[in-house]
């Protein structure tokens, strides 16, 4: 890997040139925060083979010990979601304290409405009443430890829809989801917020409950305040103008934070940034662009490393997060609305591939050295021992179904 590092002074040059304050991206990067999720460190996937990885976590504390690790390397990922009952445990304040000795701490707690038998139709919108009660249980346990955890975001995503025209009253199904949302609503305590995450498809696959941020927006603004629309970069159709929806939501006040990843074809839940570097620089851009709606945002990751190696693939979407970030910093917003008033398309548009293009690398470098990390964070991994350690003590755990 080239040393970027010894580059930065040229870049930092032709930045200023450019007329971006150099000082003031680099004061942005040094704040910048993303959210690791429990779930991509354990040997867990596709439907598929779930091939195993040595030295895959097997419990929370193994998982609260990687991502500290992602942490201390990159040192902007200091919290960690948590999915239950995946990563349940006995005592959630203990679990905040394990992650606060290790620099870290409890992000969105995501119920799983999904692998139970009584969800097999749906579960805050099931027609079975049970089913019902049940989701609306969990959720309010999950509220129990987001309490505990001292975590702010209860992460909502149901695999709530149907598989056949007519199988249930879809009207119904809306009053239902209403409903179950409000009860849990109801239990999010002031301080805290509650994330409505929406997917067009999948489990279900002819018609999904909350399938659009639309819905999941409309519901928020029945909600309250306190509701607010979470973004799945994987859960759109193709050729849905994600940036789009980033801007609205953020206009309206109604983001309330992304779980990132990369889909070619649907929810394939590949590292972040690379099927589509280009989307997320201009999903990062309009987050810079409405920078003053943008403070309470989640920078969360939602993935799954099947066939890769679970540290590096997490540190890579950790880094490729900061290098959209960064390249989104660097867009002269003052010439691009000059151009913009002034109809000039392809200026407008060149202003937008000069920051997309430049080569952050040594910026970032640059940022890590001020934060006293190493300045590569891959070649740290490599150096550190860690993943042949972790193999050694964890083995070899989880693979496949059975
Ligand atoms: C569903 O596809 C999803 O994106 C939701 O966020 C879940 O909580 C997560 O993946 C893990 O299954
Ligand atoms: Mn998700």
């Amino acid at each position: 890997m080239v040393d970027t590092l010894k580059y930065y002074e040229a870049l930092a040059e032709q930045l200023a040139a450019r007329g971006v304050d150099v000082g003031a991206v680099k004061q942005k990067l040094h704040v910048q925060k993303i959210e690791l999720p429990s779930w991509s460190f354990g040997n867990a996937g596709t439907r598929f083979q779930v091939f195993s990885w040595p030295g895959a976590a097997r419990d929370i504390h193994e998982r609260v010990a990687d991502a500290a690790f992602v942490n201390r390397l990159t040192g902007v990922a200091p919290s960690i979601a948590i999915h239950i009952p995946w990563d349940k445990t006995e005592d959630y304040s203990a679990l905040k304290q394990e992650a606060a000795s290790q620099g870290i701490s409890i992000g969105a707690v995501n119920p799983n409405w999904f692998q139970e038998p009584q969800y097999k139709l749906g579960s805050l919108c099931s027609p079975d009443a049970g089913a019902r009660e049940e989701a609306i249980a969990h959720g309010v346990e999950c509220i129990e430890v987001m309490k505990a955890a001292d975590a702010t975001l209860l992460s909502v995503w149901l695999a709530d829809g149907t598989n056949y025209t007519g199988q249930d009253d879809m009207r119904e199904r809306k009053h239902r989801l209403e409903h179950g949302l409000a009860e849990l609503y109801k239990e999010i305590p002031d301080g805290k917020r509650m994330l409505v995450e929406y997917k067009f498809f999948e489990p279900a696959f002819y018609s999904t409950d909350l399938p659009d941020w639309g819905t999941s927006y409309a519901m928020c603004l029945k909600l309250g305040p306190k509701a607010e629309v979470l973004v799945d970069t994987g859960h759109h159709a193709h050729g849905t103008n994600i940036a789009q929806i980033v801007m609205f939501l953020l206009d309206e006040g109604r983001l309330g934070g992304f779980h990132f990843n990369s889909r070619k074809y649907a929810d394939d839940d590949l590292i972040v940034g690379t099927v589509n570097p280009l989307e997320l620089f201009e999903i990062f851009y309009e987050l810079v662009r409405s920078e003053d709606k943008a403070a309470n945002v989640a920078y969360m990751l939602d993935q799954n490393y099947n066939i890769e190696a679970k540290i590096e693939a997490a540190i890579i979407s950790v880094l490729n997060c900061q290098a959209a970030y960064a390249k989104a910093l660097l867009v002269n917003r003052a010439k691009l609305s000059e151009a913009q008033a002034a109809g000039d398309v392809l200026g407008a548009h060149r202003l937008m591939m000069e920051a997309y293009e430049t080569d952050v690398r040594p910026l970032l470098a640059k940022v890590r050295e001020e934060k006293g990390i190493d300045p590569d964070p891959i070649a740290a991994l490599k150096a550190s021992g860690y993943e042949k350690k972790i193999a050694e003590e964890r083995g070899t755990s989880g693979s496949g179904w059975s």
